[in-house]
């Protein structure tokens, strides 16, 4: 609907710096290794990908904390960065496939599809909210607040993340999969009557109707481009066992592939996100191998990889 063309490009972030677990800067390295760009153009999709982002200069030398933010200055430089890139790819007329990286990376890959998709609603897939503020955040991870920066819940963020704009309203943002949410994240759900569908409501109504509840709360006529972003952690444990903080009750395999295929049948699917992939943290090749089958998998089902 939004995309005339399959053409797609991916942007590898490999990125740590919005956590404290080193290694989940290779996952998008590893899924790119594992044959990602190939099963992507095998689905008939032109894949543009001229190499990952490089961040390394946008380290600071010194970056104190902003209050609690750890990391602040850098994760706020990459991420303005990601967003620059998002935006020329959607401006291009193509679909970014973000890889991660940590999730702090949202902040870049939200604030980037705005720019060409003011009106995009956002389906975030997560074992965890995302959206402490910079006072409300217990562990200054900055991977556990992007959707209060890009709300303007925290408006602005901080100091640091002053050029982050208002550009997502909380009747455009849905849950799906959460488990494990911190007592000030339940009570801004709650306030701001966002749409979060837990795994309690998979449990009760099954994961086809609540793809469809999910999308009658932030898409009812199917008129607005949905951008996805998908943290392995709400999958799982038992498929997705090669992330920084797994949660057990997640999503099975087919219900996290299901969510993807029903967003890619919608036709207005115009970005993706797949994040927290850190095969570093596999206690066995098995964890990382079945973790990058899932990443691949996402991806494989998120553009068009049916039957029917
Ligand atoms: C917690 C925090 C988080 C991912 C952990 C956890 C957030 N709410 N997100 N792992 N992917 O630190 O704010
Ligand atoms: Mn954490
Ligand atoms: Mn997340
Ligand atoms: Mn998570």
């Amino acid at each position: 609907k939004y995309l005339p063309k399959r053409s797609l490009s991916v942007v590898g972030c490999p990125f740590s710096g919005g956590q404290h677990r080193s290694g989940v800067d290779i996952g998008p390295t590893t899924l790119v290794e594992r044959g990602l760009i190939n099963e992507i153009r095998t689905l008939g999709w032109d894949v543009e990908f001229t190499g990952h982002q490089a961040f390394a200069h946008l380290k600071p030398a010194s970056d104190p904390d902003d209050g609690k933010l750890k990391n602040p200055r850098y994760v706020s430089s990459v991420t303005r960065a990601v967003a620059d890139t998002v935006g020329q790819v959607c401006k291009a007329g193509r679909f970014p496939l973000i890889i991660g990286g940590d999730h702090s990376l949202g902040i870049g890959t939200i604030v980037g599809v705005m720019q060409k998709y003011p009106d995009a609603c956002v389906i975030w897939v997560d074992a965890h909210a995302d959206i402490n503020t910079p006072e409300t955040t217990a562990s200054g991870n900055i991977h556990g607040c992007p959707l209060s920066f890009v709300t303007g819940l925290a408006n602005p963020p901080t100091e640091s993340f002053a050029w982050v704009p208002k550009c997502l309203d909380f009747s455009r943002l849905a849950y799906i999969g959460l488990r494990d949410v911190d007592f000030h994240e339940k009570q801004f759900i709650l306030e701001n009557n966002i749409a979060a569908f837990s795994m309690h409501h998979i449990d009760k109504y099954g994961i086809g109707k609540v793809v469809d509840m999910a999308l009658a709360r932030v898409n009812p006529d199917l008129s607005r481009p949905i951008h996805l972003s998908f943290d392995v952690d709400g999958m799982d444990p038992s498929v997705a066992p090669s992330t920084g903080t797994p949660v057990r009750g997640g999503l099975s395999w087919r219900e996290s592939m299901y969510i993807c295929e029903a967003l890619h049948e919608t036709g207005c699917l115009v970005a993706m996100d797949i994040m927290e992939v850190n095969p570093s943290l596999a206690n066995t090749p098995e964890e990382a191998e079945i973790t990058i089958s899932a990443g691949l998998s996402l991806a494989r089902c998120a553009l068009g990889d049916t039957l029917l």
